[in-house]
């Protein structure tokens, strides 16, 4: 019996995955070449600057190619970016079919692959599985629809909803297979953020500490997000570990709160410093910052913060993913709520809706989309 187009277009979503911690500000791309029911090659994009997965499964074949089918997680590229366009090696190597899961929503493709496809005679199918396609690679895809990135708050509370003593002490709710789960995210992210009063509380270093098979590895052997401070007066101390290396440290502030010298010495250490108009409150403009992150290429990033700043990244509308463990502890009726949001009535609560539930190690690891209206 034949296999179908899902069949192949599951292969193709599996070797694209092997890109997910690498391919930024690339997206994660998967392809296979299909002759007569049979493999004849496979490849993914692993880097940008490198090749795309056509390339490396046209690369990969062993046998000659033409008449084949091309299996592609996205739509193959028409323009000349670091690499040459992917539709026309697909033509000169002769395929007779092109399979794919999702029209590319970079507006230098968005179409103008399959359109060139087809003009040279191939047959083109799709989109085969568009919604797996789609959520491979949520920050590239909102990153080109909005203009913004992908936010995933990551939270850790109690049973009774809370995320730090009245204090502010929160080290730690969750036990160590939670926060090793959370290396994971960060690990696909292409910048963390967090708030300025959680660098001053708790001077974290942010880092990504596993490599691609979840090993823990040394930091400095593998790919670091940029990490991301907001930091209105721009309080960050010099030494702040987060800053460090600072080739890959950015903070945002509103210019008229930064005291110069501060900002010299930041910037002598090669800290990039961003500026941001006030928002309405007077405070930094999160949306502005988020929109300047992703002029940077910045596809999906990781929130690691406090109740204040996740409750306005909340009320910004910016937040499309939060991940919460949930640890088997009581903190009191003293200790903070995980989001600061002054709400009064019921009318005013944000809806959020589950999309899984997993058990790591004692806790519990919940994921929610809001349903903004
Ligand atoms: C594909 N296959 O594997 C990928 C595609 O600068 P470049 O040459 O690397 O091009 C990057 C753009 O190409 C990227 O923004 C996206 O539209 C597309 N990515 N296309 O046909 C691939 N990674
Ligand atoms: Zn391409």
């Amino acid at each position: 019996m034949m296999h179908n187009h899902e069949y192949w277009m599951a292969k193709a979503l599996q070797l694209a995955q092997k890109g997910l911690f690498t391919t930024h500000p690339n997206p994660r791309v998967g392809c296979v070449l299909v002759k007569q029911d049979e493999l004849i090659g496979q490849g993914y994009h692993e880097k940008a600057g490198e090749g795309h997965a056509e390339v490396n499964a046209l690369a990969d074949a062993k046998q000659d190619v033409s008449g084949a089918t091309a299996y592609v997680t996205l739509e193959p590229c028409s323009h000349q970016g670091k690499t040459p366009p992917c539709a026309d090696a697909l033509i000169k190597a002769g395929v007779a079919c092109v399979v794919y899961g999702l029209q590319d929503p970079n507006p230098e493709v968005a179409g103008n692959g399959l359109a060139k496809l087809k003009a040279a005679g191939i047959e083109v199918i799709g989109p085969i599985l568009e919604a797996e396609c789609n959520a491979l690679n949520p920050g590239f895809n909102k990153r080109m629809r909005e203009g913004l990135p992908f936010v995933r708050v990551k939270l850790a509370m109690s049973l009774d909803g809370r995320t730090a003593m009245e204090s502010g002490e929160s080290q730690w709710i969750t036990g160590g297979d939670a926060r090793l789960d959370v290396q994971k995210w960060r690990a696909q992210s292409d910048a963390i953020v967090t708030g300025i009063g959680s660098v001053l509380a708790d001077n974290p270093s942010m880092t990504v500490r596993i490599d691609e098979q979840g090993q823990e590895v040394d930091a400095k052997t593998v790919r670091q997000p940029l990490r991301v401070i907001m930091d209105t007066a721009l309080s960050v101390l010099p030494e702040a570990k987060i800053l460090y290396p600072s080739s890959q440290a950015c903070v945002f502030a509103i210019e008229e709160e930064v005291e110069a010298e501060h900002l010299e010495t930041l910037q002598q250490k090669g800290v990039q410093v961003k500026f941001s108009s006030p928002g309405d409150d007077g405070r930094l403009d999160l949306v502005d910052a988020m929109e300047q992150l992703a002029d940077m290429g910045i596809n999906e990033v990781l929130l690691e913060t406090g109740a204040e700043l996740a409750g306005g990244f909340l009320q910004a509308g910016l937040i499309d993913e939060i991940i919460v463990y949930m640890a088997p502890k009581l903190l009191g009726s003293n200790a903070r709520a995980l989001f600061q949001l002054p709400l009064e009535v019921m009318a005013d609560a944000v809806d959020l809706q589950l999309k899984s539930v997993r058990q790591v190690g004692q806790d519990l690891r919940l994921v929610y989309q809001p349903v903004y209206l």
